[in-house]
This record gives C-alpha cells, sequence and structure tokens, in this order.
C-alpha cells in the first residue's frame, strides 16, 4: 500500500469515528431535550408536614440543621415514623474547597449526593428506633473516610 493510500484510509476512518460519535451525540442530546423529566436527578418535592434536615458537607465534616434551627456535627437525630427529608448541599469548609460528597444510609437504602450550588432532596421514613451507620462514599479528598458517622432514630 503506498503512502498516499494509507493517508487516505486513515482520514475515512477518522472520519467515520467522528460520524459515530456526533450521531450518537446528537441523538441523545434530543432525547434529552425531549423527555426533560426522565433525566435521573436526586431532587424530588418536599412533601407537606415532612421533618426537614439540611445537609451540609464540607471536607471533610457532615453538619446537619434542624427545623428548629438547632445544628449537629458528624451525627443527626431524627424522629421515627416521621416523614424525613434531607436537603444536601457541599460548601468550603475551613480546610478545603467546595467538592462532591454522596451521604448513604445503608440501612435506610437511602443516598443522596451533596453538590456545591445544589440543593438535592431524598425522603424517607425510618420505622423503627436504633442508630444507623452513614458514610461518605464519593472519594472527596484526604480524609474523605473521616466523613461517616450515625443516624439516631428516636421515639
Ligand atoms: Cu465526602
Amino acid at each position: 500500500m503506498n503512502e498516499e493510500r494509507k493517508g487516505r484510509l486513515e482520514l475515512y476512518f477518522v472520519a467515520a469515528i467522528l460520524v459515530v460519535l456526533l450521531g450518537s451525540a446528537a441523538a441523545n442530546y434530543a432525547m434529552i431535550v425531549a423527555n426533560p423529566n426522565s433525566v435521573p436527578s436526586d431532587t424530588q418535592p418536599i412533601p407537606a408536614g415532612s421533618y426537614v434536615v439540611r445537609v451540609i458537607a464540607t471536607q471533610w465534616t457532615w453538619s446537619f440543621e434542624y427545623p428548629n434551627n438547632t445544628t449537629s456535627v458528624g451525627t443527626f437525630t431524627v424522629p421515627v415514623n416521621t416523614s424525613i427529608t434531607l436537603v444536601a448541599t457541599s460548601v468550603a469548609g475551613a480546610q478545603g474547597s467546595a467538592v462532591i460528597h454522596d451521604l448513604l444510609i445503608p440501612q435506610m437504602d437511602v443516598q443522596i449526593y451533596a453538590v456545591p450550588g445544589q440543593n438535592n432532596t431524598v425522603t424517607f421514613e425510618p420505622t423503627h428506633t436504633g442508630s444507623y451507620y452513614f458514610e461518605c462514599v464519593e472519594y472527596c479528598g484526604e480524609f474523605h473516610y473521616e466523613m461517616r458517622g450515625y443516624m439516631e432514630v428516636v421515639s
């Protein structure tokens, strides 16, 4: 195969890849624009009467704000048999910058991203009192492993 033919073949190959990628991007974009509500989102509406706990993630602490304006750090407490809504965000802390965190409470089947500039919500209802382990499951820097604690469900 001469050099000129090799060069033309390579050009066709690159052009074919571009056509496939751009076609796929256009199809995806058209699908997202046509179905805005089918795009996965962490944000659910807050049900009326739900007990709202504001979750603020920093590098590397979880802070919680309750409806009565009190706060806690590292652990949080919620009432049993009550609709609980977590509203999560991430801000720059004393030590670091605003990065993405992800709060997972495995026994509650609850997971919520804490994203800078967003207020993601998740609603659930604990039906048993007790301590429920939670942790950050999005690698968020050097002391990521310290972002764990317990949700206390009380009567
Ligand atoms: Cu984190």
